[in-house]
């Protein structure tokens, strides 16, 4: 049959008219779906179609892709729920069958947490909103067209699939996305296949730029967080942790005190992912980081002088001493100032109480926003091997900080962890300067003005063992707890359980634990060690007389003593030499 070929033209004509009508739709529904992306929750959208899709898959971008990186990433998507209504949803928290109990167990050492269990709950699940109304009043007063960009940034290592994807899709479904320039992740040196090409492939899909770092050798956090920074073209720098959920408002609130003054280091409340059942369990607002004589980092209460700066406003930012370290907001430029981290740490651990004493001291404010939270996975031990062991780097990395930042302060973590001792801190001149150039204020001021209430008391007498003179033995904790009463042993000059303070107020400590003279029920007093009060109270309370070398307790007209060979309090005797004590490196 022969065809004319002016039906040809009318065919070709409207086919053209067609095709045109068509990309002007496609424009119309994309442009508004990019202005307006929460007009269909994506729970709405997946009960419509009510079966599991992955909802980025349309987005993929029509670049070549190797056969085998295609294939690998099909099979991990397989085994990727992002039915978010399914298990887990609203933060909820997974059971594993007891049929599966063994493999759950496997899986578990993996990364040291129930790995079976992240495995099941959705990429994208769904969360409460957890901020009080007042944080969401107070949101609705953000000029979030004026709030400046970030780029996320997040080091992983041997991080798992789900983990890892459920960290950038919270970001991405809970965070204006005018707000994100981009998040940078660093590989440090992954050795599981699924964190090189395929996730390369994957997060292509996502609406918002994401680049990824291949470390080739081992770098440690501070550098990998360095490499990230430097790459960044935000306004202001966010460290994420590689497994984490962010909740419902969490970026404008730390953003907008970033802006508000470039010199406030900002983190969110840190929430609970159960490792075990990955619950999203709420932390409390009213806690705030401290650091002990060990240098370790600590959650305690929030002090009433702190409640009291605050007008006790709950939903206003809480000034805190010492930041966790993995999640916080710093203006970029201040984080250049300021001398970014101590590249002479080493793997992880410690850089948090380094930049939280630097921040302070050299000018800065460190600050925890309640009505931003972000959850987190906590482990009871890291799944990761440090080069070197463990111990080693932890002390390097906090006898770092104590060189540079603590003064005569450094002595209550020395006599604490004499290990720290034989440990080569390395050369500490450059941040020494630093500390110089940046004209930062010192260790007392710190003490005095941002953390009076530290186990590390401003004004102390003597540090370090207690002699008892009548035994010739030293004062002891025997590493027991609170309640408990410490002992009298064989002085071994070396600090640890034997390294004590007498604090100017008259308590005699060591680190966390105060000597308590408390009233028996049988009549009588006895001694034991309780955690120490924020404010001193008068059972905590000693008097030292250096010439006597009496320990008296003025509340109960009682001295320290010792009975057959235990501690005790017992009646004033000064020819009695087991009442008589002396304090190392007494300065009255
Ligand atoms: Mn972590």
């Amino acid at each position: 049959m022969k065809v004319r070929p002016d039906v040809c033209r009318a065919i070709l004509l409207t086919s053209i008219v067609w095709f045109l009508i068509d990309i002007l739709i496609l424009f119309y529904t994309l442009d508004n779906s990019t202005l307006e992306p929460k007009t269909i929750s994506r729970a709405e959208r997946l009960q419509h179609e009510q079966k599991p899709v992955d909802p980025y898959k349309a987005a993929v971008r029509p670049d070549p892709v190797d056969p085998a990186t295609q294939e690998a990433l099909d099979q991990l998507l397989q085994h990727t729920s992002f039915q978010n209504f399914g298990p887990g949803s609203n933060g909820e928290g997974v059971k594993i069958d007891p049929s599966q109990d063994q493999k759950m167990k496997e899986m578990f050492k993996e990364n040291q947490f129930n790995l079976l269990a992240s495995n099941m709950i959705a990429v994208n699940r769904t969360l409460p909103d957890f901020r009080s109304s007042k944080c969401q009043r107070d949101y609705n007063t953000y000029h979030l067209s004026e709030l400046p960009t970030t780029s996320i940034i997040i080091v992983f290592h041997n991080e798992a699939w789900t983990t890892l994807l459920r960290t950038l899709h919270s970001i991405i479904d809970r965070s204006p996305r005018h707000l994100l320039e981009e998040i940078i992740m660093i590989d440090d040196c992954s050795d599981r296949d699924y964190l090189k090409k395929p996730l390369n492939e994957y997060v292509k899909r996502l609406p918002i730029p994401v680049h990824i770092v291949h470390l080739s050798e081992r770098s440690g956090l501070i550098r990998a967080r360095l490499t990230g920074s430097n790459m960044a073209k935000g306004k202001v720098l966010l460290f994420l942790d590689a497994h984490v959920e962010v909740t419902e408002g969490w970026l404008p609130p730390l953003l907008d005190r970033v802006h508000g003054d470039r010199k406030r280091v900002v983190a969110p409340i840190i929430d609970v992912i159960s490792d075990d059942t990955f619950e999203y369990v709420t932390a409390s607002d009213t806690t705030w980081g401290g650091f002990n004589w060990h240098l370790n980092f600590r959650w305690y209460t929030v002090p009433e002088r702190e409640m009291a700066r605050r007008k006790y406003d709950r939903s206003s930012p809480i000034r805190t001493p010492t930041i966790a370290g993995g999640l916080f907001a710093v203006d970029k430029q201040f984080f250049n100032d300021i001398g970014t981290y101590d590249e002479g740490m080493q793997v992880w651990g410690g850089e948090n109480l380094e930049i939280s004493f630097r921040v302070w001291m050299c000018g800065g404010f460190l600050e925890i926003h309640p009505c931003s939270r972000v959850g987190h996975v906590f482990r009871k031990q890291t799944p990761y091997t440090f080069p070197g062991g463990t111990a080693k780097v932890i002390h390097h990395n906090a006898a770092r900080t104590a060189e540079v930042w603590m003064d005569e302060y450094k002595a209550f973590f020395y006599q604490m962890v004499p290990a720290a001792k034989n440990v080569d801190a390395g050369d500490v001149t450059e941040r020494r300067r630093l500390r110089e150039n940046l004209q930062c204020k010192d260790f007392r001021w710190y003490l005095e003005n941002i953390y009076p209430e530290a186990p590390v008391p401003v004004n102390y007498v003597s540090i370090g063992q207690i002699i008892n003179h009548g035994q010739n033995k030293c004062l002891d904790t025997m590493g027991k707890k609170s309640g408990e009463t410490p002992g009298l042993v064989t002085c071994h000059g070396v600090g640890g359980n034997q390294a004590w303070s007498l604090t100017r107020d008259g308590t005699i400590r060591s680190d966390e634990l105060c000597l308590t003279a408390y009233s028996g029920y049988t009549g009588g007093t006895g001694i034991k060690m309780e955690k120490c009060a924020v404010k001193t109270v008068s059972r905590n309370v000693f008097k030292y007389d250096p010439v006597s070398r009496m320990v008296q307790h003025p509340s109960t007209d009682r001295c320290l003593s010792i009975k057959s060979t235990s501690l005790a309090m017992d009646d004033c005797n000064n020819l009695d030499p087991d009442q008589q004590w002396s304090f190392a490196n007494f300065k009255p």
